[in-house]
């Protein structure tokens, strides 16, 4: 019997556990943030369950985006909560405030949900200033303040993808013991991939960097072999692959939407994070997407991620677009 390969089996590293050691990290932490990330990770096992009963999706994105609103709420932890299902910004009342803002789309890619392909929910925590009243600016802030982003996806098996800012760390839900499970530590996406990820369909009104940068992948003029297209139309599911297999994920801009379709706060800032966080990239078109200044909650961004060579390549021809 191997026991080296059983005693880490046996030893389970459940997400709480892994964010209470994080904790001891740094002395002052009183565990708030321990305390929302477990609502969090409660919102989206209620979630998981409702994807796999197969409810339908006009009733899923409802419930998805009541079930986090009321998770988050109930923490204690929060001020302000922006989501992707809600017009305006949620202020939590006085009584039940802490210093958080999560930034959040309920269930991203939900136009997948009715023929079962993977979805999944995405967020970004900012902190507001000690003392201070929560104010819309405090979630109008570039990404690279944030203090923690992640998605989880409903997919074959659930995933929840995490950074705190020192890496990445992936969990995988084990439904026998309701807890996620420190399956893929530390993970680090490949500096150049094999993959491209894009909505050819839009071509036709796509700029010239992007058109250059797509023909590239198809017909490589530097010897290398061309790369597979890999697109799923659901945000997660494509970024889990990328940041696993490397490669590159493109929702650029385009005459018909000259910002893109994106949004910056809960789907660019929170997946740019984690691309960086794993040794990738995340390109506006015009800079560094965690460089990104939002001025509107649900503002839209032309956004560019994944291996850090393949981002390095698009950048390099916005670059030459720009000198010429
Ligand atoms: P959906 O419309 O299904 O909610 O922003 C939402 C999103 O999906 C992303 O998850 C996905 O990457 C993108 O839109 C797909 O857009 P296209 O259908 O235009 O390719």
């Amino acid at each position: 019997m191997d026991h080296a390969a059983d005693a880490h089996r046996t030893d389970l590293m459940t997400i709480t556990r892994h964010v209470l050691n994080e904790q001891t990290k740094h002395p002052e932490s009183r565990g708030d943030f321990t305390i929302l990330l477990s609502h969090i990770v409660l919102g989206c096992k209620f979630v998981c369950t409702a994807v796999n009963k197969g409810e339908e999706q006009k009733k899923l994105d409802v419930l998805s985006n009541e079930v986090f609103i009321k998770a988050l709420v109930s923490s204690g932890r929060t001020c302000i909560l922006v989501s992707e299902e809600d017009d305006e910004a949620t202020f939590v009342e006085p009584s039940k405030r802490g210093k958080y803002c999560v930034v959040f789309d309920p269930l991203d890619g939900s136009s997948n949900i009715d023929c079962a392909v993977s979805i999944g929910t995405i967020f970004g925590i900012y902190l507001i200033k000690e003392g201070a009243e929560p104010k819309l600016e405090d979630v109008l802030q570039p990404g690279k303040n944030m203090l923690a982003a992640g998605y989880c996806m409903y997919g074959s098996s659930c995933q929840f993808v995490l950074s705190t800012g020192t890496g990445v760390n992936g969990f995988t839900l084990d439904p026998s013991l309701g807890e996620f499970i420190l399956t893929h530590p530390d993970i680090k996406i490949p500096k150049k991939g094999k993959i491209y990820s894009v909505n050819e369909g839009n071509a036709k009104n796509w700029d010239n960097p992007t058109a250059k940068y797509v023909e590239r992948c198809k017909f490589p003029t530097d010897g290398s072999p061309a790369k597979s297209l890999r697109y799923i139309g659901s945000m997660v599911a494509d970024v889990h692959r990328t940041l696993l297999y490397g490669g590159i994920f493109l929702y650029p801009a385009d005459k018909k939407s000259p910002s893109g379709k994106l949004r910056v706060l809960y789907e660019v800032f929170p997946m740019s994070f984690l691309m960086e966080q794993a040794g990738g990239q995340a390109f506006t078109g015009k800079q560094r997407a965690l460089d990104l200044v939002p001025t509107q909650i649900h503002e839209r961004s032309p956004i560019f991620l994944g291996s850090y060579d393949d981002v390095e390549e698009i950048k390099a021809l916005y670059a030459a677009q720009v000198n010429k």
